[in-house]
């Protein structure tokens, strides 16, 4: 299994019209990924799968060896999110299918598109506590949108297909394919094997993508009568490709707009009618916005708590309109009086194409404009003038960058640092752990963002504690050449469990110091990539010229101010207009 082999013999030199008949089922997975038209797979191999990598071996398909089971989840994680198409992991059965299950479970609650393949012991062994064995369908049945355990060969070109079409439809998800050994390795009768042809028959699973007409009817009276609307743009706006029409939408009828944090993007992060990302780090005005409005229309967005505060303050005056492609998140945190089940982009053009009334709200821009002028986004220097605020590195970052880069964070302080001082030009290019909140999923996460967008700047935003969770994957940058940019705003702590301690612990920082830390730079030194760091405000800029606009992979260890909060701030509890912060004390 480990036998030596040179770089030569590493790489089959055969042609897809070379390609050898399936003969096996592990032949035949492959051959259904290529009919998926799969570029690339993130995975791990192990001895369950050991099938299915020689036949990848000998009908190549591009599989990309991530250092550990997490890291290649949150890589494809990051490549479905900017190709907008399905992430493909494989991982061996027992510990390699659990190192799968946070990336699982992130994917589930942010709705991203996988396909996750986990070989299993073989059928007869099931149950036995074999060798590697652990039961993936139990573990992942609450976190996938579906998952299969395959147990004959011949279902194998069903199974594939069905699982990239629940999981990249309706709204996205993560599936499942466990692969018993044995069927990877039993042979099949070819006549056996449905026709390629045979369409998907899922009776029970028929996502509505055309919204009601009716329903749109009743979105456009309220919006033409609304004095104070909103637009709440989330994820769902970006999965369906509908920035254009969003923007159309709302310049036609100068509608203010506030994103959720996986939102960002979804319209240009500085037009002139977007108050910022909303909720417990968002700003002021678009806090008070959501607040003060007679109508609110969300656009795929799923009120979580994190974007809510407390349920009953939230919107209290507000007339609410939601589109969601999922029947199920409508009403389920927030009444809706106008309830449009639906894709994001047929909805918006659904209520293009009918010009109505203009609203009047001449009024409420100029209110929202004081309340823009009165709270901005603030932060104090420090005392040491050669101290850095994370904020202030962000800045610098997005200026060297001219807001075009793909971004990627991890989670924490800097995680909300960037939602608010990265604005960005396009859609597509924000990769974060929303709902699960995944530490160590940034930096992987820019490795398969990188993958996609091979030609743009992607740059990994992370905190000095996350990055360590997942940090072996340094290997990639090297081996692939990735000119991926890993900003690590280095404070020495956890620091948003520092701030939390702060806030509401009276100041017991327990176990949120990290007062020892790796040379981050000979770490990335120790990898062969570059590694620079910024200790004074006099040398950032320069630095962060320097290293972002190389072509190649780059490691920055930035240096911030420790005790530095980030603001506003929704206490857990509290409503949106309870905020803390929204001005220097
Ligand atoms: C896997 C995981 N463990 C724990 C947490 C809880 N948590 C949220 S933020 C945070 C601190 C992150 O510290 P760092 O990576 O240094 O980023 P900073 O907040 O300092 O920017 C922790 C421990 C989490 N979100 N994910």
């Amino acid at each position: 299994m480990c036998a030596n082999t040179s770089v030569d013999e590493k790489q089959p030199m055969m042609q897809q019209s070379e390609q050898q008949q399936p003969k096996d089922g592990a032949d035949l997975l492959v051959k259904a990924l290529h009919d998926q038209g799969v570029e690339i797979i993130f995975g791990y191999p192990g001895g369950a799968v050991l099938q299915i990598y020689d036949a990848m071996y000998r009908n190549p398909i591009r599989h990309i060896l991530a250092r550990h089971e997490q890291g290649a989840i949150h890589a494809a994680e990051g490549y479905a999110r900017v190709s907008n198409k399905p992430g493909v992991v494989i991982a061996t059965s027992g510990p390699g299918a659990t190192n799968l299950v946070t990336g699982i479970a992130d994917a589930m609650i942010d709705s991203i598109p996988l396909v996750v393949f986990t070989g299993q012991v073989s059928t007869a062994v099931i149950g036995t506590d074999a060798f590697q064995e652990a039961d993936i369908m139990g573990i992942t049945t609450p976190i996938t949108k579906h998952n299969y355990q395959v147990q004959d060969p011949k279902d194998i070109p069903r199974i594939v297909k069905e699982a990239f079409h629940i999981a990249n439809t309706g709204r996205k998800g993560p599936v499942v394919v466990d692969f018993p050994k044995n069927v990877s390795m039993d042979l099949f009768n070819v006549e056996d094997l449905p026709s390629p042809d045979a369409p998907i028959d899922l009776p029970g699973y028929q996502p509505t993508y055309k919204p009601n007409y009716l329903q749109i009817q009743k979105a456009i009276k309220a919006l033409s009568q609304a004095k104070k609307p909103i637009v709440l743009a989330g994820a769902g706006v970006l999965f369906a490709d509908a920035k254009k029409e969003l923007t159309e939408f709302i310049e036609r009828y100068e509608l203010p707009i506030t994103t959720t944090l996986l939102g960002l993007g979804s319209v240009h992060g500085e037009h002139e009618l977007n108050l910022g990302m909303a909720g417990m780090h968002g700003t002021a005005t678009a806090n008070y916005a959501i607040t003060e409005c007679d109508v609110l229309l969300n656009i795929g967005a799923r009120f979580d708590d994190r974007l809510t505060g407390n349920l009953a303050t939230f919107a209290p005056n507000a007339t609410v309109i939601h589109i969601d492609i999922d029947p199920a998140e409508i009403g389920k945190n927030v009444p809706t009086e106008v309830p449009i089940v639906g894709d994001a982009k047929q909805a918006l053009q659904a209520l293009l194409k009918k010009p109505f009334d203009k609203p009047e709200v001449g009024a409420w821009h100029e209110r929202l404009q004081a309340m823009q002028q009165e709270y901005p986004l603030w932060y104090t220097l420090p005392e040491n003038e050669q101290e850095i605020l994370p904020q202030q590195a962000l800045q610098t970052i997005h200026r060297v960058t001219e807001g075009e880069a793909i971004v990627t964070t991890d989670v924490g302080q800097h995680q909300m640092w960037t939602a608010q001082y990265y604005p960005l030009n396009n859609d597509h290019s924000w990769v974060t752990s929303g709902g699960l909140g995944t530490m160590g999923f940034g930096f992987p996460a820019a490795i398969g963002a990188q993958f996609a967008e091979p030609d743009r700047r992607v740059v990994a935003v992370c905190g000095d504690a996350g990055f360590q969770m997942t940090a072996q994957e340094l290997a990639l940058l090297k081996e692939f050449n990735l000119p991926v940019k890993i900003v690590i705003l280095n404070n020495s702590c956890l620091g948003m469990v520092r701030q939390w301690q702060q806030a509401f612990y009276e100041k017991r920082y327990s176990s949120s110091l990290m007062p020892v830390q790796p040379d981050f730079v000979k770490l990335a030194e120790a990898y062969g990539i570059k590694g620079y760091r910024i200790d004074t405000l006099q040398e950032m800029d320069a630095i962060f010229e320097e290293a972002l606009r190389s072509d190649e992979p780059a490691l920055i260890d930035c240096r911030v101010k420790q005790i530095e909060n980030v603001t506003p701030m929704v206490a857990p509890g509290a409503g949106l207009h309870e905020m803390i912060g929204v001005k220097p004390q």
